[in-house]
């Protein structure tokens, strides 16, 4: 029997007519899902569009992997605990060119798109700017056609959900899979065993060489599921490809027949559990074994599928190097590094020199985070009980990093130890940074500013042992889901002004420039704001209740909750707003409503207290007949990448506030900005470059920078001497210490308070000052309206620059010389 070929089953070239989508449609309703249209339910109606969808780009995804080998394309492999994609319909339709038929074709069937596309679950495998940011690069890594799988878990239950009860954050289950994913494909042939635990034997392969068996004690097994992430213009389609955790034995028969029937799935349930829950962790590490087990539960699946992909084109790995590219997104797949020798030496025969050189040939590696306390970790009698033969490995290669920094005579035993991949003070500790670093032949940042800091800071001196691995590659965001799905008005208005090539380039947005000072435009500018405001005030009067006024200065400050990024900051400039709104209340007071929305991870105290705080002051503000509504505060619940898609294109201010030093990159920055929001900020992560793109008189930047906050933490910073001297701001901490916001409980925010009069480690009472100066400056510029939106129009035309396509093209050219 002739067996056809994928290409004859491929219908000729589809077209996209309407009819032809909604014939596809039924179709799909009733094969796929077994519904007739009469009774589909709109989520039916969603799977199936969908399925429409997934089947186009599954014509393109097979061509991609076919042009990959005939090409003899390097890979590159992305490898990220996290990704935060979100939905995927809208963008996979309308990046292969689908969506407004899709949209007549579905109404054709009596369906309304924006309907169904609001079922679609939003998939938040992530905990915020890193895991957007890896999405971010699957879909750019198809749009400038690099060949990349990203590698990650396929969590049952992502990112919690976050419920206000009082005011205080509470966490719930979230069950994106509740439905079912019809853009995956599960695929049984690819799964690994896993092991953990067990010992190291050694046998003899004679010629006096030895060979290490590693005999776990426990496996379990990884299956794939890919999910297809089209490019812009859909020509290129990429895998994520997400590991799903199952038991060797699903039961234990022997326990269940002698009555046991709980133990009988003990094994299968700590198998399950590896995929089961992202954890909530942002910047602080879950000091968990199960953490420790998902890291190289992920990170062995990927390598044995690469491994064994490479063996299909090439008889050794002599070549991996050159076929391959391993990114490792921030330490926690790094002991892929150690993992990848071990397959090299143990599975496949090299000696350790030759894996070594291979492995730092193939890694590269992407810091996020300089905070000492959010640097990975493991202690060292957890790592080695879990992964016996991976601690061999890492004394392996400590001993020939600390001979070869010995060798260099530059370092000092102090130096040295810092090197070293095991921590020495107190409870011995691997140090995952020190690994994923001596493992990759780059080492990146991601904003000019932090690769300079983690050059003198955090990897000094690794730095000066190996000058030339570190490098910049400032984050950028997919111009397609941050400005052309999430705010179609300003897309049209652009397309009428300069054409379409920006679609393609985002860079060519600088055309908008000379529109700056058209008051036509403008107009037209402020009436797309002003749409995208409508849009958001009316989300929050139906979630929330509360009612706000477009027409007031949106001012938003939207991210993870954390007291680096300074949330607290801008609520106590609220209260001291508030307080002399009231008391001169015959000044004009620009119309303001601040919005805030974010979520704290569940241990982390004081990002909870702040969310509280944020709440309470809303409700004693927003129901103060003496503010006249002129100030408005709400807290936005449950912050995920589709709330972000309504918040972002209303937003006139964009509150970018931390203390100068401590946020890497920013990326939600970069969004505002391109959506034609004013910034407030410090000069803190790619908030420098930000400037330098759209000009420092188009951008608010206020307060000390990484320099001098590094300089004033040395010369014993005393908080309580500038609170004294700040009338606003002892005033606003007043009102909060006494209960104002808090009636009958003058503790609640104490820990708040006293921390900033105490040591203040964030330096809120340091900036304070300069930024309530900075807000009276935008609201001053606010009351000129044409020199406003003549900014907002420069931001929008001068933030092309900050794409992920550059940003994966600088990868590609300088990192994976793919
Ligand atoms: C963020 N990091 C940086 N971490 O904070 C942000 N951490 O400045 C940067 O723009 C972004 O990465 C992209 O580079 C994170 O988002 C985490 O989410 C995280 C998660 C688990 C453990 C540690």
């Amino acid at each position: 029997m002739n067996i056809p070929s994928s290409e004859t089953l491929t219908p000729a070239p589809r077209t996209s007519d309407p009819e032809q989508l909604a014939t596809e449609i039924l179709e799909r309703l009733k094969y796929r899902i077994g519904k007739d249209p009469k009774v589909a339910k709109p989520h039916d109606w969603l799977t199936a569009a969908i399925l429409v969808a997934r089947d186009r780009v599954t014509d393109n995804w097979m061509d991609s992997t076919k042009r990959t080998y005939a090409e003899g394309r390097k890979r590159v492999y992305y490898l990220s605990l996290e990704f935060l994609i979100g939905r995927l319909m809208r963008d996979t339709m309308t990046n292969i060119g689908i969506m407004d038929s899709m949209r007549i074709a579905l109404a054709s069937l009596g369906v309304d798109i924006d309907v169904i596309a609001e079922l679609e679950p939003d998939a938040a495998l992530g905990n915020g700017g890193l895991g957007r940011l890896a999405a971010c690069f699957m879909e750019s890594m198809a749009t400038v056609d690099v060949p990349a799988y990203g590698y990650g878990i396929r969590y049952v239950h992502g990112l919690f959900r976050q419920q206000m009860s009082d005011g205080w954050q509470v966490e719930l289950p979230e069950n994106w899979l509740a439905h079912g994913n019809p853009w995956e494909f599960e695929r049984r042939e690819s799964s690994y065993e896993i092991g953990f635990g067990g010992s190291v034997d050694t046998v003899d392969v004679g010629d006096e060489a030895i060979r290490y068996v590693w005999k776990p004690a426990e496996r379990v097994i990884a299956t794939a599921y890919d999910t297809p992430v089209a490019g812009w213009r859909g020509q290129r389609v990429n895998t994520l490809r997400l590991w799903t955790a199952a038991p060797i034995d699903p039961i234990l028969l022997d326990a269940f027949n002698a009555g046991d029937h709980i133990g009988a799935l003990r094994e299968s349930n700590k198998a399950e559990s590896l995929a089961r829950v992202l954890y909530p962790a942002d910047a602080t590490p879950a000091g968990q074994e199960l953490r420790l087990r998902q890291e190289f539960f992920f990170s062995s699946a990927s390598l044995q599928d690469i491994l064994r992909r490479h063996l299909q084109q090439f008889p050794d790995f002599t070549s991996l190097p050159d076929a391959v590219a391993i990114q490792l997104n921030d330490t926690h797949p790094a002991v892929a590094v150690a993992e990848l020798i071990r397959l090299l030496m143990d599975v496949h025969g090299l000696d350790i020199e030759q894996a070594w050189s291979i492995a730092r040939a193939t890694f590269s590696y992407t810091n996020h985070t300089l905070l000492p306390e959010a640097l990975e970790s493991w202690p060292v009698p957890l790592f080695e009980r879990l992964l016996p033969r991976h601690m061999q490995i890492v004394y392996a290669i400590n001993a020939m990093i600390l001979m070869e920094a010995r060798r260099q005579k530059t370092h000092t035993d102090q130096q040295i130890r810092s090197i070293s991949l095991i921590d020495e003070g107190g409870e011995r500790r691997v140090r995952m940074g020190n690994l994923a670093f001596v493992g990759s032949h780059s080492i990146n940042g991601v904003s000019a500013l932090h690769t300079e800091l983690m050059k003198e800071t955090v990897f000094a001196d690794l730095h000066r042992l190996y000058p030339d691995r570190i490098n910049n590659k400032t984050n950028g965001i997919t111009p397609r889901r941050w400005l052309m799905q999430c705010n179609p008005g300003l897309l049209s208005l652009i397309r009428e002004a300069i054409g379409d090539k920006f679609m393609d380039d985002t860079e060519a947005l600088k055309d908008l420039e000379t529109f700056a000072t058209d008051s036509s435009f403008q107009e037209k500018f402020a009436a797309v704001k002003r749409q995208n405001k409508v849009r958001l005030a009316k989300l929050v009067r139906e979630r929330m209740g509360v009612r706000i006024d477009p027409s007031s200065m949106f001012d938003i400050q939207t991210k993870r909750i954390h007291e680096y990024k300074r949330q607290l900051l801008n609520i106590i400039e609220a209260i001291s707003l508030y307080d002399q709104m009231r008391s001169r209340p015959e000044l004009d007071w620009v119309p303001r409503v601040k919005v805030f929305s974010g979520k704290a991870a569940p241990s982390y105290h004081n990002a909870k207290l702040i969310i509280k705080l944020a709440n309470d002051v809303a409700r004693v503000i927003n129901n103060d007949p003496a503010v006249r509504g002129l100030l408005k505060v709400v807290f936005v619940p449950n912050y995920n990448v589709s709330l972000a898609e309504v918040i972002i294109p209303a937003a006139d201010l964009s509150e970018q506030i931390s203390t100068a030093g401590m946020e890497a990159s920013g990326t939600g920055n970069m969004k505002f900005g391109l959506n034609g929001a004013l910034t407030i900020g410090t000069l803190d992560g790619a908030n420098v470059e930000m400037r330098d793109h759209v000009g420092a008189d188009n951008i608010m930047i206020f307060g000390m920078t990484a320099e001098e906050v590094a300089k004033v933490r040395a010369d014993t910073y005393n908080p309580r001497a500038i609170i004294e001297g700040s009338k606003e701001l002892q005033q606003a901490l007043s009102a909060i210490a006494s209960g104002v916001f808090s009636p009958g409980d003058t503790g609640r925010f104490a820990d708040l308070v006293d921390g900033l009069y105490s040591h203040d480690w964030f330096m809120v009472a340091a900036d304070f000052d300069a930024y309530a100066k900075a807000q009276r400056e935008v609201d001053a510029l606010w009351t000129d309206q044409p020199a406003w939106y003549n900014k907002t129009i420069l931001n929008t035309a001068r933030m092309g620059w900050f794409s992920s396509d550059r940003t994966i093209r600088q990868y590609a050219r300088e990192i994976w010389r793919a």
